[in-house]
């Protein structure tokens, strides 16, 4: 009985550590002449955010009161999602710049 409660343990453990990181994603947002591609895209929590800058201008991805990532001209940056809900963002050089994520639990 005891042998048997011992390997009931070591496998629920062994299944929550392998979980997590197989299941996460990374999800590309190109810019291009000021627009984010695609500028509505959705994630679960521990997803990661790519945007990849393909213009020759400085851009950001700013959650106001959050998260704010510099995505210098021809470079990427990257965001792990850590938690769940809309967020809206937008670049704070050229505000008419738009996005959204929405990130499920
Ligand atoms: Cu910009």
């Amino acid at each position: 009985m005891f042998i048997t409660r011992a390997a009931t343990v070591l496998f629920s453990m062994g299944a929550a550590v392998m979980a997590t990181p197989s299941q996460a994603e990374t999800i590309h947002v190109a810019i291009d002449r000021l627009v984010y591609r695609p500028a509505e895209i959705e994630a679960k929590v521990g997803d990661e955010v790519e945007w990849v800058n393909r213009d020759a201008l400085v851009h950001t991805a700013t959650v106001k009161g959050g998260a704010d990532v510099i995505l210098p001209a021809k470079k990427s940056g990257r965001l792990v999602l850590q938690e769940a809900g809309s967020f809206d963002y937008f670049c704070r050089y050229h505000p008419n710049m738009k996005g959204r994520i929405t990130v499920r639990p």
